[in-house]
């Protein structure tokens, strides 16, 4: 093949988010948008992690990525690339391209030297949906702030990119390497199995054989939603094939590129056919609901954690993880080297570390951060309250590995019940849980796409407000007299103990004296307009009120929240659009 030079211009608005680029269909497929965007990455790229290097290509499987792929392959040609894998069909999810980088040896020998990503999450996919790419570095996680800025950077300059556009399609719908012949020399396209390096490497962590005895005893029973998500690839093999699950206990699990029409992201608003499953949405399950469920969204990295009738925050899922791990999951057997939540997270991690001391750490929204602890050994699980859970044995978060924690931990905890006593169930392990370290009430309002102008405005709002601690008191009393007094309002900043990198403006805190939080930030991974999030907080350590319905617990406190902002006033929603 030949490599080709072509004129381009940058395009605006190509800066990523907080996990890559994701923008609708119509405007990835405009000329030039996805190659300025792959361009400015090589570019952005020291010379030895493009020329002769190894590179994974895959993703979610969503609507375009066959296209983008195709495309990928022939600008990795042309830029000296020596070899692209590929997932078969393209699908590898989001914790399975960060496996395959660490893990993966190629038949020569080859180790990858980093990876785009084709997804957009949660984000549902079709021609009008959403598209996303990012890329992932050579530990397995997403590029630091440093290289995405320098990325953007270059899309803002860049005047031309290179492509092998003589190159055959390769089809990727069959495994096997083909080789072509470049102006560099040779370039492989190596096409292997999407599922079998991430089994093993489950296989490695977690003790399959008590998963097995759990899932085949009459007591337990299982399901699995993938939302027509890229999870589907892993679903069948791990929980059928390997741990002896029924087939009929996975929903949605064949990956479709437009999720079936579905939003495919894990949670009570979204995963209806699994909630109703459970016995937790309004129209009650006919049939008695299963002990376990879960669910993931798109790019298989998230998980939602439900028990019969009874439903897991994620916060609540990362603290009971890690205050179990060492006991039930045999890779942590040696103990843990410390834990880490993303700000908005709620503290029920920080009372596990504190009780357990291990080494804690709080950093920004987007699993980038967690990476440099991990590279360092300072962290071995980590989470945030979007239904991310994971751990060091990649460098993403992990929804199958979520649920295999889950597992294994409930397994553990019924280690001498399975013969026939009564089951110890997630509702049971929850409870406990909240006896022993609080319980966190926790709740997160989401008003997606509200205009971007005002979101702004009512951020600014709120830090401006901060300079007065006495007149945030004073206004929020008037709102409620029940609640506790504001100690402290910030805005959160980071500095990584690592490298010493510092992001700022990282969300809004209002800290209150009896450890409530609320936090108010600017979601960014949408596609369209501005998405507020809101966080909301209360810690209570009094067992005859760790029972209480979330939502009535926190009503005085979303009162407050909703109020201070002006929420309505600035974004004209009298109700969020998505209550998690
Ligand atoms: C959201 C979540 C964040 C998560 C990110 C990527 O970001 O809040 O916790 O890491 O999505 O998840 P934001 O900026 O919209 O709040 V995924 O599964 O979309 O890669
Ligand atoms: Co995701």
């Amino acid at each position: 093949f030949k490599v080709t030079r072509v004129e381009s211009a940058p395009i605006e608005g190509q800066k990523p988010g907080t996990s890559g680029l994701r923008k609708k269909v119509k405007v990835f497929t405009q000329p030039h948008y996805l190659h300025n965007f792959v361009q400015s990455t090589f570019n952005a790229l020291s010379a030895e992690k493009v020329k002769g290097a190894t590179l994974v290509v895959s993703g979610d499987g969503r609507y375009y990525s066959k296209d983008a792929i195709q495309i990928i392959i022939k600008m990795a040609a042309a830029n000296g690339v020596r070899r692209v894998w590929v997932g078969q069909n393209g699908l590898l999810s989001t914790p399975a391209v960060s496996a395959v980088i660490r893990e993966r040896v190629g038949a020569d020998g080859s180790k990858a030297s980093g990876s785009f990503i084709l997804t957009a999450s949660h984000n549902p996919g079709g021609p009008n949906e959403d598209f996303g790419i990012k890329y992932n570095m050579e530990n397995g996680g997403p590029a630091p702030e440093g290289i995405t800025d320098k990325i953007y950077e270059n899309t803002k300059t860049i005047k031309e990119y290179l492509i092998a556009e003589g190159l055959p399609d390769v089809d990727i719908s069959v495994t096997g390497i083909t080789n072509f012949e470049g102006p560099d020399g040779q370039f492989d396209v190596d096409v292997f199995d999407s599922a079998s390096d991430y089994v093993k490497l489950m296989k490695s962590i977690f003790d399959f054989q008590s998963i097995q005895k759990l899932i085949a005893s009459p007591q337990f029973s299982f399901c699995y939603d993938a939302l027509h998500g890229v999870a589907g690839a892993y679903a069948k093999r791990i929980f059928v094939e390997e741990l002896g699950a029924q087939e009929s206990s996975l929903l949605n699990c064949v990956p479709k590129e437009d999720f079936g029409g579905g939003h495919p992201d894990p949670n009570l608003t979204y995963a209806k056919e699994l909630v109703a499953r459970m016995g937790l949405g309004k129209s009650q399950a006919e049939q008695e609901p299963p002990e376990f469920g879960a669910a993931a969204d798109g790019d298989a990295d998230r998980n939602m954690v439900l028990g019969k009738r009874f439903f897991v925050t994620p916060s609540d899922s990362v603290a009971i993880i890690a205050a179990n791990a060492v006991q039930s999951i045999p890779y942590f057997s040696a103990g843990l080297k410390g834990v880490a939540r993303s700000m908005p997270t709620s503290a029920a991690l920080d009372v596990v570390a504190k009780n357990l001391n291990l080494k804690f750490f709080e950093v920004p929204t987007g699993w980038k951060f967690f990476g440099n602890l991990m590279d360092a050994g300072m962290c071995s699980v980590c989470g945030e309250e979007s239904f991310g859970t994971g751990s060091d044995h990649i460098r993403e978060k992990d929804g199958i590995w979520a649920v295999l924690a889950w597992l294994s931990i409930i397994a553990y905890k019924n280690k001498e019940n399975l013969g026939g006593g009564k089951l110890v169930t997630v509702e049971d392990i929850v409870r406990q849980h909240w006896a022993t370290y609080g319980r966190h009430y926790y709740t997160r309002y989401d008003y997606e796409n509200v205009d971007a102008g005002a979101a702004k405005e009512l951020m600014a709002y709120l830090v401006k407000l901060q300079s007065s601690l006495g007149d945030v008191n004073k206004i929020v009393k008037e709102i409620r007299s029940d609640v506790s007094n504001v100690a402290n309002a910030d805005e959160f900043e980071y500095k990584d103990p690592v490298d010493g990198s510092i992001s700022k403006h990282q969300g809004i805190r209002y800290l209150f004296e009896d450890g409530s939080r609320l936090v108010f930030r600017l979601s960014g991974t949408g596609s369209e307009g501005a998405t507020i999030r809101l966080y909301i907080e209360q810690y209570e350590q009094d067992s005859s009120k760790i029972g209480r319905d979330s939502s009535e617990a926190l009503a005085p406190l979303v009162d407050v929240a909703l109020k201070l902002s002006k929420m309505q006033e600035f974004t004209g929603r009298s109700a969020p659009t998505v209550i998690t």
